[in-house]
């Protein structure tokens, strides 16, 4: 069984699943001086990892599940990355049997929070741990050095805590993992991380549509200009990786990449789960959604060829009438002020999942370690911190003093950008929703009031007025008189 273990007979932890993340996981751990055991179903890709890694460090293969968990220091810690659902229970299971009081289940996939609220207390019940932990990075951040959001009983953070910071991204000296908070409170915050995350590659993406059939801009071109915004505010991964992907030329045809694309965005669940989390806590997670549904229109490959076909009138409005150089920098202010509102979105609704089940997440955490090996990681994330640093309770990020400062120069361009892609005809559902969201906070009156009289019109819902108390009603079909219930 301890086929390279040599530093010591038992691992500090262990990796269960060996596919592209788990694998790329367990090397993470063992080359940051752990010994770790590896298990997967099925024990070539344990073969495999050990034969292609396994001088990388100290790596305890086994091929069955009880040696795996005798491989382990007690109270034993093991990370499982499998296919997310019935994959993940089944192994939680074949682990809680084999071992004893005390030691740790940790789920590093993608679970939905309500299925690790359900788990933790299964495995609780057998006395064991259980710890649903986020793990963004993607393949890349998971060998190098991944954000990581733990959630569980807070007594396993403090086995678990000096591990997982050996392994997660750092900036400026700090570790990217920290206790979330209870049961589901790390896949949580992984899930709405990941509707953040659509929401700003949505934004992106419009913002390429728009240099791209709106100022005419060659991808080479557009790769440039994100190239030049990657130095400024918009500082980011996302960012970054745009460039190099507008960049890239297929190497079969030399056509810029993107134009060989089939444009088709897949999904994989999560940014569905933010955005119906949203709708079910009533936030409005306008920026998430869109993005879910703009990747659902992209796929639509039925509709979106009859609708060609057909040739649904677009307008008449062809030509942009403004500077070009002007235009770029309003499509930067634009994405620069959609981004904000999809930040800020994804905190008010960690806000509200949070007092919804009682986990007391901390904003100033999320904003510290989601700034490095994570995939939303952002210059501005340092600003997030010191705006929840100064206003703990601040009831809205944009309402900070330093984004409200930022956003004074950002609302006349952002306002621009939305008239120009509605007249040409070009999609830009981030960039619009955003701005009707943004107004309809500032409004002094919502339509609102007239959707609340049509309510007691139809259906005697009652409504409040604006210079008393109490829940009145208006006799439709009778005399049209006022009455207090
Ligand atoms: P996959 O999600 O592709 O899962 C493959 C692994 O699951 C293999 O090790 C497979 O074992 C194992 N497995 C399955 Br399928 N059914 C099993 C069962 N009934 N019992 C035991 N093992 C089983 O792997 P991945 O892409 O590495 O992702 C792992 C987790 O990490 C997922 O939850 C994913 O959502 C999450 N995640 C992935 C990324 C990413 O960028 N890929 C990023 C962040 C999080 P086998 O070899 O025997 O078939």
């Amino acid at each position: 069984m301890t086929q390279t273990a040599e530093k010591t007979d038992l691992a500090q932890i262990g990796v269960v699943g060996l596919a592209v993340m788990g694998s790329n996981l367990a090397r993470n751990f063992a080359r940051n001086g752990n010994t770790v055991a590896v298990y997967n179903r099925s024990p070539e890709k344990t073969r495999a990892l050990i034969a292609e890694h396994g001088e990388e460090g100290h790596f305890i293969p086994s091929e069955t599940v009880e040696d795996f968990v005798a491989s382990l220091e007690r109270p034993r810690k093991a990370i499982i990355m499998v296919q997310a659902g019935k994959a993940t229970d089944a192994v939680i299971n074949q682990l809680a049997d084999a071992m004893d009081e005390g030691d740790i289940i940790i789920d590093g996939g993608n679970a939905l929070f309500t299925d690790t609220i359900r788990r933790e207390k299964e495995v609780a019940a057998k006395g064991r741990h259980f710890v649903g932990a986020g793990i963004s990075g993607g393949e890349e951040g998971a060998l190098n050095g991944p954000s990581i959001m733990p959630g569980g009983p807070a007594e396993s953070w403090e086995t678990l805590g000096p591990i997982l910071e050996s392994i997660a991204a750092n900036v400026d000296g700090t570790p990217c993992v920290t206790h979330i908070g209870p049961d589901g409170a790390g896949h949580f915050v992984k899930m709405v991380h990941n509707g953040i995350e659509y929401a700003d590659m949505q934004v992106i993406g419009e913002a390429y549509q728009l240099l791209r059939y709106g100022a005419g801009l060659e991808p080479a071109e557009i790769a440039e200009i994100f190239r030049e915004w990657n130095s400024g505010d918009l500082d980011s991964y996302l960012i970054e990786i745009t460039a190099e992907v507008l960049a890239q030329k297929d190497p079969e045809t030399g056509a810029p990449l993107v134009d060989v694309i089939v444009d088709a965005a897949g999904q994989k669940g999560t940014g569905r789960w933010t955005a119906i989390n949203g709708l079910e806590l009533g936030v409005p997670i306008t920026g998430i959604a869109e993005s879910v549904f703009a990747r659902a229109l992209s796929s639509s490959t039925a509709q979106r060829v009859a609708a060609q076909e057909g040739q649904l009138p677009s307008g008449t409005i062809k030509q942009l009438d403004v500077d070009k150089a002007e235009f770029i920098e309003d499509v930067r202010r634009g994405l620069y002020a959609a981004k904000l509102i999809a930040y800020s979105q994804g905190f008010d609704e960690i806000k509200a999942g949070s007092e919804e089940f009682g986990w007391d997440v901390d904003p100033r955490d999320l904003a510290t370690i989601w700034r490095g090996g994570c995939i939303i990681r952002a210059k501005f994330l340092d600003r997030i911190r010191e705006a929840y640093d100064n206003n703990a309770d601040l009831p809205a990020l944009i309402l900070d003093p330093y984004f409200k400062g930022e956003l004074e120069g950002l609302i006349d361009p952002w306002r621009r950008v939305v008239v120009a892609a509605t007249q040409l005809g070009l999609p830009a559902p981030v960039f619009a929703s955003s701005l009707a969201y943004y107004d309809s906070l500032r409004a002094e009156r919502l339509p609102a009031a007239l959707i609340q009289g049509q309510r007691d019109f139809f259906g005697a819902h009652t409504f409040k007025r604006v210079d008393r108390e109490g829940t009145f009603h208006i006799e439709w079909s009778g005399d049209r008189s006022l009455t207090e219930s």
